[in-house]
């Protein structure tokens, strides 16, 4: 591992602190907010939750291996490693899981016909877990070729998944309110803007590829997917919960179960 650099070592420091702040922050507005919503719309908030709830988990975790990793020379000019490796997988792990289930929230708010929203999230778990796998051994290797083929070939899937939800979207804006639309059509803007921040990352984060140089290309990646992780977890999550207010809202629909008893 390199030395960092005071500044590269604090500002990695300082992204990971404030990613587990953002989703921890984020699980209990998601936890609170579900009683905001009518019961339809439930699933996908205890999805939001539980997304953030993981996330908000392996960054801390991924904080303490950071701060392991590195330890300030003598001099107190520079952070050098101490040897204990710094873990990477905690990331893909966390996608493993958080992946399919921000799929699921999605799903979940346009709230599909029973026998179409089963076979779809299938198809999205399974394309989803093949773009992670695809990608984390371009993510461990200190190659360029073999980043860049692992990289070319876990962008399949994730063109799939991307293409598949976009579709979707499109689709359950018929017959919704102005506002559900204009909603909708920003969940699809912020998907393909997030996510597709990952594979660029993904490339900064080859160092003999030289987009950025040497240890810059190890902060760059960090701080990267933590920016992206924040935009494509906590933002996405507060979309959902406005596009399930409004489409309830819509809908003459309560979040006071009392009410919807007596309506
Ligand atoms: C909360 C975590 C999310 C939304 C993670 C999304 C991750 C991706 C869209 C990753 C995509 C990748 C490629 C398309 C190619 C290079 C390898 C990856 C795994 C970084």
């Amino acid at each position: 591992m390199q030395e960092l650099s005071l500044g590269q070592f604090g500002l990695v420091y300082n992204m990971l602190s404030l990613a587990t702040a953002a989703m921890f922050g984020s699980f209990i507005f998601f936890i609170l907010g579900r009683s905001q919503v009518s019961f339809r719309f439930r699933p996908a908030l205890v999805m939001s939750a539980l997304v953030v709830g993981i996330a908000g988990y392996h960054y801390w975790r991924i904080f303490n291996s950071w701060d392991g990793a590195y330890e300030i020379n003598a001099a107190g000019t520079a952070y050098v490693a101490t040897g204990k490796p710094f873990n990477d997988a905690y990331r893909y792990v966390d996608w493993l899981l958080t992946v399919p289930l921000l799929v699921a929230e999605l799903i979940a708010v346009m709230t599909l016909p029973k026998g179409k929203s089963g076979p779809m999230m299938g198809k999205l778990i399974i394309a989803s877990a093949l773009m992670i796998a695809l990608g984390y051994p371009g993510e461990v290797t200190n190659d360029m070729t073999t980043a860049l083929v692992w990289g070319t070939l876990s962008s399949i899937p994730f063109a799939y998944i991307l293409y598949v939800l976009w579709g979707e979207l499109s689709k359950a804006t018929a017959g919704e309110s102005p506002e559900v639309n204009v909603l909708f059509r920003n969940t699809k803007l912020l998907l393909i803007g997030t996510w597709g921040f990952y594979p660029i990352t993904y490339l900064l984060g080859i160092e003999s590829l030289g987009l950025v140089s040497g240890a810059d290309a190890l902060v760059s990646l960090q701080v990267g997917y933590s920016i992206a992780d924040i935009a494509a977890k906590c933002g996405y999550g507060l979309m959902i919960y406005a596009i399930a207010k409004a489409r309830m809202e819509a809908a003459g629909e309560s979040a006071d179960p009392a009410f919807a008893k007596a309506a």
